[in-house]
């Protein structure tokens, strides 16, 4: 549909960036912190190091500065798990100190924090006593945790997200701890949606209680999915993914209902999946106040026939394009690229109108307010005599952003964006190798460097956008 007036953003439009507590703070163990999921990788993975990260625990003052020059509004950040409770029950009352200097440090430069609740890093005690998610005991577990979290900050914190990403984190089972042994990675999967679900929905019933004029959502990945072909076996493959990946998590958080389509296919493969009455009914009265959702990419989806070789989704986690290798989900739906789309260095697609069809989709399916709360460009910025002249970065943004003002003038209410990242974090899979950040961090996967914070192009660029409530988007006059 072609608009022949543009809706202009709302007054009150919440220009973000985000960040991830694991991915940016470090002082991993500092303060009475205990070790978490993302913590205990450090012996395991050599750039997946959250000891130092970005030393935003020790800059946080530095940092929220820097986050005023930019004009943010808002700023996205998690609360770590293990910070307030180390081992997932015992209260470390420094954990709370930090939080409320982060804070207040933030409403006195005028910026609205959005608080994750969840971001994929639980303490490592309750993943070896139970099993973590999989285990029925973390919906008491986590919802102790924010209460807390809703008694310290919530007279000041009006935002919340429950779990970052549900559906993202069981497809890949290693970001969030892994499958316990013995256990079958798709027994694995429901059983975590399940106890996820759960746990989003007490902690809403919860903010209801405890903080009424709060906002609380959930949040997920999603990949709009494109039929390969218009072929109906390969338009029923991309619906399959839909549901499968974004349709079933999101259903249950925001519906209290189990897609019918999920449920029959595992039935037939001799699984139950079928949640309890009493559950569903917890689920329906847990209504979120928005959706957030993280975008960075579609996909294509073609058929799969059911006798062929599974294909687990990975990653292509070295940046060298074309290493990527589509999942095959046999009777579902198979991965491919697109002919018609760029791909970032890690063999993502980009794709800015896909921004606009997901909205669209969400908004159809749900009727429910979004919050675009990760988008942006992952790539290997070089510092050249001490700047970072990412004008692919800005090409990224300002087509994205196009494409949510689109979006809005089909009628679809969005609150805020969020681009993926405030300023360089630790890429779970990539370290410091892949970069998203405004400001850039001197620092690599081997040395420390200087910890040193240096604009990007792309933050001057965006103070424009922010200042001028996305008027002024195409402007690379303002790139210094
Ligand atoms: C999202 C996560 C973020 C961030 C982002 C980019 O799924 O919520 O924490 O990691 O992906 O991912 P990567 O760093 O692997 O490129």
């Amino acid at each position: 549909m072609e608009h022949l007036e543009q809706k202009p953003f709302p007054a009150d439009f919440l220009w973000g960036a985000a960040t991830a507590a694991y991915q940016v703070e470090g002082a991993f163990d500092e303060a009475g912190k205990g070790i978490s999921v993302q913590d205990a990788k450090n012996f395991s993975n050599p750039v997946h190091n959250t000891t130092v990260a970005s030393d935003h625990y020790h800059r946080f003052r530095e940092d929220v500065a820097l986050m005023k020059s930019l004009g943010l509004k808002s700023y996205r950040f998690s609360i770590a798990w293990t910070r307030i409770y180390p081992d997932g029950v015992t209260l470390n009352p420094q954990g709370i100190i930090f939080y409320n200097q982060l804070i207040d440090e933030l409403l006195k430069q005028g910026i609205e924090p959005l608080v994750t609740l969840y971001h994929f890093d639980h303490p490592q005690a309750l993943q070896q006593a139970y099993g973590g998610w999989y285990g029925e005991q973390m919906i008491e577990d986590f919802k102790r945790f924010v209460q807390t979290c809703f008694s310290e900050f919530g007279d000041r914190v009006r935002y919340f997200m429950t779990l970052c990403e549900s559906n993202n984190v069981v497809l890949y089972p290693d970001l969030i701890g892994g499958v316990p042994e013995g256990v079958a990675v798709e027994a694995w999967r429901f059983q975590v949606s399940r106890i996820m679900a759960l746990a989003n929905a007490r902690v809403i019933a919860l903010c209801r209680e405890m903080l009424p004029q709060a906002k609380i959502g959930p949040c997920i990945g999603y990949a709009v999915a494109y039929a390969a072909t218009c072929a109906p076996q390969d338009v029923l493959a991309a619906m399959n993914e839909d549901e499968f990946r974004t349709f079933y998590p999101l259903d249950l958080l925001c519906l209290g209902r189990q897609n019918p389509t999920v449920v029959s296919f595992f039935a037939q493969r001799g699984v139950d999946i079928r949640l309890a009455e009493h559950e569903l009914a917890e689920l329906k009265i847990a209504q979120p106040d928005f959706i957030a959702f993280n975008y960075y990419q579609s996909n294509v989806a073609k058929y799969c026939p059911p006798a062929g070789q599974e294909i687990q989704p990975g990653f292509n986690s070295d940046g060298q394009k074309g290493g990527f290798k589509y999942p095959h989900f046999p009777g579902l739906y198979a991965g491919d690229s697109n002919p018609y789309l760029e791909r970032n260095d890690w063999d993502w697609e980009i794709d800015p109108a896909g921004l606009r069809i997901a909205c669209r989709k969400l908004y159809d399916r749900y009727q429910l307010p979004l919050m675009i709360t990760e988008n942006g460009l992952g790539a290997c910025d070089s510092l050249v005599g001490g700047k970072i002249n990412d004008v692919y970065r800005i090409d990224y943004l300002q087509q994205h952003i196009a494409q949510m003002q689109l979006a809005i003038s089909d009628g679809v209410p969005i609150w805020g964006y969020y681009p993926w990242s405030f300023m360089d974090v630790m890429s779970t899979s990539n370290g410091y190798h892949k970069r998203y950040g405004f400001v850039y961090i001197d620092r690599d996967d081997h040395q420390l460097k200087t910890l040193r914070r240096i604009k990007k192009a792309s933050f001057y660029w965006y103070q424009q956008v922010i200042s001028s409530n996305g008027q002024q988007l195409f402007n690379q006059e303002s790139c210094k």
